[in-house]
């Protein structure tokens, strides 16, 4: 009796409860009511709405009125029209409209003890045209919740590891609108979609009831709540859980109670965050400790060695010293920086122990190389890419581009008016189907992305030099073979393929297309093999859909990708200096490539300054943001752009990282005049953003450049140290909807080129700062955000285009740490959908390459 009424007590004290940054919370448990909004962007990002963190993992999110049994990415999602927090009642109210039905909806989430009521309020019936269709939906993420059991109205299951539940199909009428009125689906002909039949149905549901870290009970008295599996439709559904509202009432119309179990006094596990690359002898070694806020900190932790016999003997006990809270979490550091004898290692603090590292001299020898030798052929575009028994890719759009007609496209494409080209909408453009890269995930080529490729492994050769030859690359059989070394380093290999995709776009459209991507939504979510994203064959729209020529070459099926070519001349002009390197660099290995290049460049630049001279005396001039360096290291923003899209951010004329790179590439005197008169004044304005531009200039500027450069680079110390104070891992971390892996690599390619050329003002020991972030010292987890050679522990899966296979492609480099608003950061490793945590890029991946050379020039330089 007494241990029941104690038992309840307590359980009262840790009922839900609103808390000062506005979500609901217990401990183990946070309910969080559209701290996070859908986004128009690309729509259903699986990253809004109701949000539960569950025992320190986000499992549910989603909750929302919504028009689909199982909304996929481009279906349509709710505008917020407002939040209210009603501190006094302990309930979030939000208003949330659908604008394409005229469809408002409320939704109210109040804390009931241990539970909260979601109730949805309609001021008007739900439209005619979405009744049946609009339901309150949440959805449970499949990788915490496959092969768990559940429980519906006593019925016992088990929740699937893979899709095979039932489906039906029905009228393409009775579909809502998607993004745009583009369709996800080919329906083949058929006229219908897919819609999924629920797994199970019922009043009362518990998922999980094998699992008490995700244990969670959904009832409802007035709605029948159905459960479906998102993934019958896309690769990247969660686990849908809904009821359809009402037909014809208004007022409170549907209500359910939501508990999520709390394990009783549960505390999250510390994460030791350390590099799974391992330590040079030499280097500062500190390991941050993410601890939650109710664990009292140790006052120790142990560096552990592994000896020759297997067991473990104490190398260095140290003194945990306390950093402070940072958002959610509160940290600690153990400093064992004295200890310097090779070996294996691993870390004891309390009864937490890492997996084992190295400390040794030889640690960054290889950290590059799979990404020059995986991850990069695998992402040239145009060829047949082998390696040993697999083929990764057959040769892709093999039917070549068509002018793309007015749009306004998905993937923030579109094309103007008028093509500003010679052809016709749907006229085929000959020859762009030759070299470039793919973008990221997926496989369109973003020109301005691919520009920034073939700068950075311009900048790689030019700086490094690397002689690295371990990929087949012929131009003439469209083959690449991984690991077969055929005479010429592989970065000018890269050099060219990137080259000569940009160079057709110059000869045959006369300028910069945008980009080259998908034409039709339900092939640009393709998962497998790139060649057969199309069908190869000429779209003929005399045939019939899916109907075939006699001769067997033209279709009538419209998969053919598109050249968006809206005129830039900012674009323009960032090619031609790009072009303008890429025919020094390509001297002597292809003339006749260096050669078309040059006089691209030429002509690109000559109508690129005529053009924007013409737009500028049509725009007023009181816009000073060419100060700002955008080289293409630039990117310390926590905007959600992902790297290398400048060309939706042109550069002005005149920007002096355009003209330092002119001068690298021309070496006519003029554009480092230009260059000289510009930097001090930016770097007056913001020493962190030009800081990348002034040391590039190093390499041609004299020896009063490089002392009056000085005091900058004493403030940029001062801006490097100031990190410490702002978070427990000393690095910029970004806050964006596509985390600041990007701004992350510039601060540690900057931070290393000023070691370089300043080793008394920018000690050597700062390098190590972003291997650590990148190699496992961060939140939320400790493993290696690169898939790279020498990590104990990497990511596992990554969103590369062989994400529907939970797996990753070696070399890449996840952008890292995604947060969700207020206060949590995450980054899956048994989920790759999320794009913002784990899909690396084109330009990301080769700025990569830049850094991991620099670094490892600099720990090998006194070797
Ligand atoms: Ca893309
Ligand atoms: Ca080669
Ligand atoms: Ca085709």
């Amino acid at each position: 009796m007494m241990m029941s009424m104690l038992a309840s007590m307590s359980l009262y004290a840790d009922d839900l409860r609103l808390n000062d940054l506005g979500y609901f919370e217990r401990q183990g448990v946070n309910v969080l009511v559209f701290s996070n909004n859908f986004n128009g962007g690309f729509n259903d990002e699986k990253n809004s709405g109701i949000e539960i963190i569950h025992h320190g993992v986000r499992t549910v999110q989603g909750g929302a009125v919504r028009l689909n049994n199982t909304p996929e990415q481009w279906d349509l999602v709710p505008k917020t029209i407002n939040r209210k927090v009603d501190r006094e009642n302990g309930s979030i109210e939000v208003a949330m409209r659908y604008d394409d039905y005229d469809f408002d909806s409320r939704v109210v989430v109040t804390a009931k003890g241990e539970a909260v009521e979601i109730a949805v309020w309609l001021d008007k019936p739900v439209p005619d045209a979405l009744a049946g269709e609009a339901g309150f939906n949440i959805e449970f993420l499949p990788s915490q919740y496959w092969l768990k059991t559940f429980t519906v109205d006593g019925r016992l299951g088990r929740l699937p590891r893979y899709a095979t539940s039932e489906t039906i199909t029905r009228p393409n009428a009775e579909k809502p609108r998607q993004f745009k009125g583009f369709k996800t689906y080919d329906d083949r002909g058929t006229g219908r979609f897919i819609d999924p039949l629920p797994i199970e149905s019922g009043h009362e549901m518990t998922l999980a009831t094998d699992d008490p870290e995700r244990m969670i009970r959904i009832s409802s008295e007035d709605a029948e709540l159905r459960l479906y599996d998102g993934r019958m439709l896309a690769q990247n559904g969660w686990f849908v859980l809904r009821s359809v509202l009402p037909k014809g009432k208004t007022g409170k119309v549907l209500t359910w109670t939501v508990e999520p179990h709390a394990i009783p006094g549960w505390i999250r596990q510390p994460n030791i965050g350390f590099s799974q690359i391992g330590y040079i002898p030499e280097q500062p070694k500190v390991a941050v400790i993410e601890l939650d806020k109710k664990a009292q900190p140790l006052s120790t932790a142990s560096l552990m060695r592994i000896k020759g016999d297997g067991t473990a003997e104490e190398a260095f006990r140290g003194t945990i010293r306390s950093w402070g809270t940072y958002y959610k979490y509160n940290y600690v550091k153990f400093d064992f920086s004295e200890v310097k004898q090779p070996g294996i290692y691993y870390i004891q603090y309390g009864d937490t122990r890492t997996n084992d590292f190295l400390i040794d001299a030889h640690v960054y020898d290889k950290i590059t190389d799979a990404t020059t030798d995986v991850w990069v052929p695998i992402h040239m575009n145009h060829m047949y890419v082998n390696e040993g028994y697999r083929t990764w890719h057959g040769e892709p759009f093999k039917e070549g581009y068509l002018q793309a007609p007015p749009s306004n496209h998905f993937d923030l494409h579109s094309q103007g008016e008028t093509t500003d080209t010679k052809y016709k909408p749907y006229e085929l453009i000959p020859g762009l189907n030759i070299g470039g890269f793919f973008d990221a995930g997926d496989f369109d080529i973003e020109t301005g992305s691919n520009i920034n490729v073939v700068q950075n492994f311009i900048r790689t050769w030019e700086l490094f030099r690397p002689q690295r030859d371990e990929t087949f690359v012929s131009q003439q059989q469209r083959y690449v073979d991984l690991h077969r070394p055929d005479g010429t380093p592989d970065v000018l290999q890269f050099i060219e393929h990137g080259t000569l995709n940009l160079v057709a776009q110059a000869e045959q459209i006369g300028h910069m297309a945008s980009t080259l991507s998908n034409s039709v939504l339900d092939n640009y979510h393709h998962l497998g093999d790139a060649a057969s994203i199309t069908d190869g064959l000429h779209y003929d729209p005399s045939l019939k859909p899916y109907e075939v020529s006699a001769d067997g070459k033209r279709s009538g099926t419209p998969d053919d990708m598109w050249a968006f070519t809206t005129r830039s001349p900012q674009l323009d002009f960032r090619a031609a200096t790009m072009f303008a390197a890429a025919s020094r660099a390509l001297e002597g290995y292809n003339d006749d490539l260096a050669h078309r290049a040059l006089t691209q460049s030429k002509r690109l630049m000559e109508e690129a300054t005529e053009l924007m001279k013409q737009r500028a005396q049509n725009a007023s001039q009181d816009d000073y943001s060419w100060l700002d360096g955008n080289t293409d290291t630039d990117n310390t923003s926590t905007t959600s752009q992902r790297p290398g899209r400048r060309n939706r951010n042109p550069q002005q004329l005149g920007n002096m990282a355009t003209n330092l790179q002119l001068y690298g590439a021309t070496r006519e005197k003029q554009y480092l005049d230009h260059f000289t008169q510009q930097i001090w004044t930016a770097l007056d304005r913001n020493v962190a953003n030009n800081m990348q531009t002034a040391l590039d200039a190093i390499p041609y500027m004299d020896e009063a450049y490089k002392k009056r450069l000085r005091p900058y680079v004493e403030k940029y110390e001062e801006y490097i140290q100031r990190f410490d104070e702002q978070n427990p891992y000393g690095v910029p971390i970004g806050l964006g909807n596509w985390a600041g892996g990007n701004a992350v690599l510039s601060f540690g390619t900057t931070v290393c080129f000023a070691h370089l050329y300043y080793p008394d003002i920018v000690p050597k020991d700062e390098v190590y700062r972003v291997a650590n972030w990148l190699y496992g010292c961060h939140p939320y987890h400790n493993y290696s955000f690169v898939a790279v050679v020498g990590a104990t522990r990497p990511k596992a899966v990554f969103y590369g285009n062989n994400r529907a296979d939970f797996s990753f492609i070696p070399g890449n480099v996840a952008p890292g740490l995604l947060f969700r608003q207020p206060d949590h950061f995450e980054n899956f490793d048994d989920w790759p959908f999320l794009w913002g945590q784990n899909e690396g890029t084109i330009a990301g991946n080769t700025q990569y390459i830049i850094f991991g050379s620099a670094l490892k020039n600099i720990v090998n330089e006194n070797r």
